[in-house]
């Protein structure tokens, strides 16, 4: 059994690394998508279509209707016609306007492009039936592939009738856990009101830090609520080297034994000196995380850095940024730029020549008509001389998969994403893109996917307040006609 990258080695060669043949099991190329129309990498959730003709699918635990979790930027163009399109292929997938092999099934041999261990309970399935029942699948699959003539277009071959064909990628809500150690140095899931975590006292001051519950238990609970992703960050971590940081590398292990949907890190991931003075690369600081069970890694203040680098040298990388080496290493789809902007209003764009200026839906304080959105570092704590969209376009350029778009300013009020951020962010990059902040109610989520055409919307407070649950937040989705991962019966794992 194959896994994504495990699926394509099998073909002849991809595009991904030109020079490097396949191991050529199966005949046919692995493509790059066409980023023109459509955010690439394909990241989330969508379904895979049994061919007509072969519907063996089930005995390998697949499930029509059923959403996968895919991540990738290269795939299998399908071709009906093809020796890999009418031998191998047992689903296809539509993203965008383009169909590719989402699954092959020969004899023993079962690949997915799309990752079954993430795939929440459905994905489990999938394992589940390869494991128990992979003979009886693979003789079923077989005795049907046997009625061709092999390694040849047949023409005993069963027609391949395409069923109405349509994308079915679904918009994704992610879960958001910021984490950090309280007072009395437990590591508790806190939530601030533009980015400030501590209790309000009476008089003034800052109190404890709001403690609202256990990293662990609330990513299960929003994983068994139907949270499509959840993201951890580690909020303090600048603060400290996030290689000693072993209760967060727990977290990530214990979580991924019960959470079967990707998980994010961020915080903290960038070079590091250990107090004996070890100098530990943002690489290996990654690789710790992703062998703890991380699928992506977040990456804030240092991609600032990176970026404000980016333009000093002209427009390039020299390849020695977190977002470089990780992206080589790990792929692009594996690093996420979490944004945290702050707004600054102008009477004119001529108050602020060097920076993207666009117009607020709302004038600011002192009736400004324009604002543009200033990065920040360290939790929000420094704000840099650069606007957000130099920072998403150098990260793109530098390798970035996808952005996590925060905004200060909502951070915890409930009025709703900041639409104008959100749509400027959308527009500029071709990698998906993450809203968040501000949510307060389930049309707040309508609004953000209809009005920008974002990928994925993030939310925390509300959740962890259990004001809006997220099985509310996916109806009204629906109703809306927002295609929406539905809620994943739970299975009985043994
Ligand atoms: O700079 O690489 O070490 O990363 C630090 C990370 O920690 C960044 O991703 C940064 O966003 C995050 N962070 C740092 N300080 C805070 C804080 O709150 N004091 N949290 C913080 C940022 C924003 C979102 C929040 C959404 C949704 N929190 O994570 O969950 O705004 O909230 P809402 O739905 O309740 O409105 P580095």
């Amino acid at each position: 059994m194959g896994i994504c990258v495990g699926m394509q080695t099998l073909f002849e060669g991809s595009d991904e690394t030109p020079s490097v043949p396949g191991l050529g099991v199966i005949p046919g190329r692995v493509r790059l998508f066409d980023a023109t129309t459509k955010a690439v990498p394909h990241m989330g959730w969508n379904t895979a279509r049994t061919i007509q003709g072969l519907d063996r699918a089930s005995a390998c635990g697949l499930e029509a209707g059923r959403a996968y979790y895919f991540v990738h930027s290269f795939a299998v163009p399908f071709d009906k016609d093809s020796i890999e399109g009418q031998e191998w292929a047992l689903t296809t997938t539509q993203y965008g306007d383009q169909v590719f092999i989402s699954s092959v099934r020969k004899g023993n041999v079962f690949c997915t492009q799309f990752h079954p261990e993430k795939s929440g309970f459905a994905g489990v399935n999938v394992l589940k039936a390869f494991l128990d029942g992979g003979a009886e699948a693979a003789a079923a699959v077989q005795q049907q592939q046997e009625s061709r003539v092999p390694g040849s277009l047949s023409i005993h071959a069963p027609t391949y009738v395409p069923e109405p064909s349509h994308d079915e990628f679904t918009k994704r809500i992610v879960a958001c856990l910021d984490v950090r150690t309280n007072d009395q140095g437990d590591l508790v899931v806190t939530k601030g009101d533009q980015y400030d975590v501590r209790e309000q006292q009476e008089g003034g001051g800052s109190g404890d830090v709001r403690n609202l519950g256990k990293p662990v238990d609330l990513a299960r609970r929003y994983f068994e609520e139907g949270a499509d992703e959840i993201t951890f960050l580690n909020i303090t971590s600048f603060r400290n080297c996030p290689l000693l940081d072993m209760p967060m590398l727990e977290v990530l292990k214990r979580a991924s034994e019960t959470v079967f949907v990707p998980l994010t890190i961020g915080g903290g991931i960038k070079d590091v000196i250990d107090p004996d003075g070890k100098l530990h690369p943002a690489l290996e600081v990654a690789g710790e995380y992703f062998r703890s069970g991380a699928d992506k890694v977040s990456i804030g203040s240092d991609a600032v850095y990176a970026a404000e680098k980016y333009y000093a040298l002209g427009g390039r990388g020299d390849g020695t940024s977190a977002i470089e080496t990780i992206a080589h290493a790990y792929g692009s789809q594996a690093v996420v730029i979490s944004v945290d902007p702050k707004k600054v209003y102008v009477n004119s764009p001529a108050d602020a020549p060097t920076h993207h200026v666009i117009e607020p839906l709302q004038p600011g304080p002192n009736g400004e008509k324009y604002c543009w959105y200033q990065c920040t570092v360290s939790g929000g704590r420094e704000g840099r001389d650069l606007d957000v969209r130099q920072l998403v376009l150098a990260c793109q350029a530098l390798g970035a998969g996808e952005i996590l778009l925060n905004s200060m300013d909502q951070d915890g009020m409930k009025q709703g994403y900041d639409l104008a951020l959100v749509q400027d962010v959308r527009t500029a990059v071709s990698i998906p893109v993450i809203a968040s902040s501000g949510a307060g109610n389930a049309q707040h989520f309508v609004d953000v996917f209809q009005k920008t055409g974002v990928e994925a919307a993030l939310a925390a407070g509300i959740f962890h307040r259990r004001e809006v649950p997220l099985e509310e937040v996916k109806d009204t989705l629906r109703q809306n006609g927002v295609r929406i991962r539905p809620v994943d019966a739970p299975l009985a794992i043994a």
